[in-house]
């Protein structure tokens, strides 16, 4: 398993997840902002947009935070990481997977470039929505599906740490004790130790 990676980016949850899977893996880091930057074909072919995480397993190579996650997940952990096929969690575990790349990014970054938002019109709804619907989510619950850690948490727990590093994370019911039950995870920390948060 290699992983291409960068620190400070969405490659810590790539990072997190490879070690609540336990799986040995070999990063290599791709220097983002160099300006003698020159994309590998092997980094290419996982990532056709040059963008991190990005992983090459085998004959499987692949980019987007969500998708490495649900594959690693099924791929390596299933029942654990991921509810099975055929169990009933499978739906809302996924919505919630997807949540963070289809809601809580784009209303993130609407909100952070003062874009005018409507809930109404734009599929990720808007700031507001995105987490009033996820702290609702979390009402009475220790983790977002099932009733133990999945990667649903991996993704969203990593968007909690994003807002919360951009002063975005507002006071809520539910939230900041999950944001806090998820960093306080041994996995999270040796992510923190590899160089990505
Ligand atoms: N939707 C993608 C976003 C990936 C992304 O935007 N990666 C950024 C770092 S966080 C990147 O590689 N930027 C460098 C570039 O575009 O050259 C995911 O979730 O993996």
């Amino acid at each position: 398993m290699k992983l291409f990676w960068a620190p400070q980016t969405r490659s810590q949850r790539a990072i997190w997840m490879l070690e609540e899977a336990g799986i040995d893996y070999e990063m290599e880091r791709i220097a983002l902002s160099s300006p003698e930057r020159v994309d590998s074909s092997e980094f290419l072919a996982a990532s056709p947009m040059g963008k991190v995480p990005a992983i090459v397993d085998g004959d499987v190579a692949m980019a987007e935070s969500a998708a490495i996650c649900i594959y690693l997940a099924d791929r390596y952990a299933p029942g654990r990481l991921a509810p099975a096929l055929d169990a009933k969690e499978r739906g809302k575990y996924l919505y919630w997977t997807i949540y963070t790349p289809a809601v809580v990014e784009p209303s993130m970054s609407e909100k952070f470039n003062n874009v005018e938002s409507n809930r109404h019109r734009s599929g990720w709804g808007d700031f507001d929505l995105m987490i009033e619907t996820w702290d609702k989510a979390l009402e009475g619950r220790e983790w977002i599906v099932a009733d133990h850690f999945t990667a649903a948490d991996v993704m969203l727990g990593s968007s909690a740490v994003f807002l919360r590093m951009f002063n975005m994370l507002p006071e809520t019911k539910n939230l900041d004790a999950y944001a806090d039950r998820c960093v306080a995870r041994p996995a999270y920390q040796r992510s923190v130790e590899k160089g990505a948060v």
